[in-house]
């Protein structure tokens, strides 16, 4: 029997998840999917489910990301990569905000602490009110104004578990782009609004937030998202395919949980395959060899395979008769 987990957002349901031991976290937020059952005598039983949630927790900048909630999120994300009986990953923003009671998924990189002056904002060790000269000292520059979300895209990308958007408010910028990335994304009818603001702000995602958003959704639309920087709905996202699913808010993470159980019914080698495949074209040589790595790796497995390595240790040729050019 454990404690319910803190409630860390209005929509989080403590019962239904808890701690991941291990992180201190002050950005973002790292849960495990549990069931939790009570017995006559009163005693619980928690079990873990095949589902981690992972979210944004600085609402009162509308889930912004500065550099040190993307190494959270990192390690949060590729802890959720290893842990062998996690089959989905559901990717949201803890909310509302204190100050105005507004939702937010995520509101991209922090503007505070973007770019040559990404020293001036950011709060790790340094001194807000100190000069400027005086807080460059006091930050690594090599830790401040990274753009290491990219990272984070590639990660989502090439890990071999279902990464669910569950968008619940603002999806902006880098927030815009990350929910493309997702294997799936679900948003909030009454919350979610999307909108791509990277050039009104002299930013430009000219990877995956741009060209596989044009893939996703034809390359006007996706030209319009960018170009013209206009709110979205979630009604228009689900329209225009930028989201699977519009749920209402209260339902939202439920829905989430709801869409990592499915998946964690089907074949992990299966799941893990079709994300690849859905992934080779786009991502060029770097996804084919995502690919091609579990494919080796499955090949591993094959007696033939066996022999090969076998042969090289015994110090023989191999015999490959048993195995036919064609099937
Ligand atoms: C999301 C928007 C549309 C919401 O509008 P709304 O509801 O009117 O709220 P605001 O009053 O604007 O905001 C409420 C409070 O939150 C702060 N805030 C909001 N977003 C950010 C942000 N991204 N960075 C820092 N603060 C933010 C507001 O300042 C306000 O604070 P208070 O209450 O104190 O006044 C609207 O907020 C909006 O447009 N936000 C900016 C969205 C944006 O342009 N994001 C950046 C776009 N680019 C990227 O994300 C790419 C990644 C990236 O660029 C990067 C990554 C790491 C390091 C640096 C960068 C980099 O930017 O170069």
């Amino acid at each position: 029997m454990s404690d319910l987990p803190q409630r860390v957002s209005e929509t989080f349901d403590p019962t239904l998840w808890r701690d991941v031991e291990g992180f201190e976290l002050t950005d973002v937020t790292y849960h495990r999917a549990v069931e939790r059952t009570t017995a006559s005598d009163g005693l619980t039983t928690e079990r873990d489910l095949p589902a981690v949630r992972i979210a944004f927790d600085r609402p009162e900048v509308r889930n912004a990301f500065r550099p040190h909630t993307v190494d959270e999120l990192y390690r949060a994300l590729d802890h959720a990569r290893m842990t062998s009986d996690v089959a989905a990953v559901i990717l949201t923003g803890n909310g509302p905000s204190p100050k105005d009671g507004v939702w937010s998924f995520c509101s991209g990189g922090d503007q505070r602490i973007r770019g040559r002056d990404g020293y001036r904002y950011e709060t790790e060790g340094a001194d807000d009110e100190a000069p400027t000269e005086r807080r460059r000292e006091q930050i690594d520059p090599a830790r401040a104004g990274r753009l290491h979300i990219l990272e984070v895209q590639r990660l989502i990308r090439t890990m071999p578990k279902v990464v669910i958007a569950a968008v619940n408010g603002w999806a902006a910028g880098g927030g815009h782009s990350l929910n493309v990335v997702a294997d799936l994304s679900i948003a909030s009818r009454q919350h979610a609004r999307f909108k791509q603001t990277d050039a009104n702000v002299g930013s430009f995602d000219a990877g995956y937030g741009s060209a596989l958003l044009a893939r996703q959704i034809g390359d006007k639309r996706a030209r319009e998202i960018f170009f013209l920087a206009r709110e979205y709905s979630a009604e228009d996202a689900e329209r225009w395919g930028v989201v699977n699913e519009v749920a209402d808010h209260e339902d939202l993470e439920g829905l989430a949980l709801e869409y990592a159980r499915i998946v964690a019914t089907k074949s992990p080698q299966a799941i893990r395959m079709l994300k690849f495949a859905f992934n080779l074209a786009d991502d060029g040589l770097a996804g084919q060899q995502v690919f091609a790595g579990e494919a080796t790796r499955m090949a591993y497995m094959t007696d033939e395979a066996v022999e090969g390595r076998d042969a090289f240790l015994e110090r023989r040729e191999p015999d490959w008769s048993a195995f036919p050019y064609y099937y």
